[in-house]
């Protein structure tokens, strides 16, 4: 018999038929209480899973007696809570590389878009405003030569280091964990403490994981460091930034403009008044959204969980002292 398997994203046909050959796939909408409550059976005997999305924590895998593997269609796995798949021995597989320079592309267009007020000034156009030559106030600032901040040196922040050094002639300053030795040698990237990057950053792009530890990095106090002509860009999780302090700041000038493709609320609701502010670039969490990223993130994670329930991992796993 085929493990049993709980599909909760839809995959293009070919990847559904290659899931179909190793395992007998129920598909559900999402990962949603109602669902969880409504294939309440169908959990119960499940081998694995995969999706992206919802939440995977204690009470869920109390409905999953049965749960081997774990595989999420994301680099971020924020929704699951490790622990306690580390306690019931639960794999958890993800999508760590395939999406690294896209995300990277899409840092690079809000960069850009913030500084140069792409948006809103394509707006203008549309609306029949450009009626004589541009002044000052459809003017931006420069994005060449200026310096790019980068928190958290990961595969994304190393990708955006290179765009930025070799397209843009940026010096590169970071705050991570570790210093980042490729980051330094290929790209001249300064390491720096936090504070240093805040003071110093004409762009200062987060690219973070969610955790503890990052949640609400960015806030008040930090933003108050950075120079009233910096922009913030963020395309990592929502939460690492403090968002009504961002807002406060947007509003108030402590910094020039941002550009988000995370919000702490997704999807951000139509009220948000960041949705109302001039020196915002608001982006429907894209990072990874192109056609060929999303089919080779779908294409790895159904190798993730072919590998995972069949004892053949190599790579992509979060949690590999499981399988030792
Ligand atoms: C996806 C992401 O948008 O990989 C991640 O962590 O945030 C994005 O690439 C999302 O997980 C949908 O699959």
């Amino acid at each position: 018999m085929k493990p049993s398997v709980v599909l909760y994203k839809s995959l293009p046909d070919d990847l559904r038929q290659r899931l179909d050959q190793h395992f007998s796939v129920t598909e559900i909408s999402g990962l949603t209480p109602e669902n969880i409550a409504k294939y309440a059976d169908v959990l119960q005997s499940a081998e694995g899973i995969l999706g992206s999305g919802g939440k995977v924590d204690g009470e869920f895998l109390a409905k999953a007696p049965k749960l081997r593997a774990a595989s999420t269609v994301s680099v971020g796995y924020d929704n699951f809570d490790v622990d306690a798949l580390n306690q019931r021995g639960v794999v958890l597989m993800h999508t760590p590389t395939v999406l690294t320079e896209t995300v990277a592309d899409t840092m690079m267009a809000l960069v850009l878009a913030s500084a140069r007020r792409v948006v809103d000034v394509a707006e203008r156009v549309k609306a029949g405003e450009w009626q004589s030559s541009v002044g000052p106030d459809w003017f931006g600032i420069d994005v060449h030569h200026k310096k790019l901040g980068i928190l958290g040196m990961g595969r994304i922040g190393l990708a955006l280091a290179q765009r930025a050094h070799f397209g843009f002639s940026m010096p590169i300053l970071y705050n991570a964990r570790k210093h980042h030795e490729e980051a330094e040698q290929r790209f001249d990237a300064q390491y720096c403490d936090l504070d240093t990057l805040l003071k110093e950053s004409d762009f200062l792009c987060i690219s973070l994981p969610l955790t503890e530890q990052t949640h609400h990095l960015i806030g008040r106090e930090q933003l108050a460091k950075m120079k009233p002509s910096a922009i913030l860009i963020n395309a990592g999780r929502g939460p690492v930034v403090d968002e009504q302090a961002l807002i406060a700041a947007l509003k108030d000038g402590t910094i020039y403009a941002a550009g988000l493709d995370v919000f702490e609320q997704e999807p951000l609701p139509a009220s948000s008044p960041l949705l109302k502010l001039p020196n915002v670039v608001a982006l429907p969490h894209i990072g990874s959204a192109t056609h060929e990223t999303r089919y080779g993130m779908a294409k790895d994670a159904v190798d993730n969980l072919i590998a995972a329930l069949t004892g053949k991992v190599e790579k992509n796993c979060v949690n590999p002292q499981l399988l030792k």
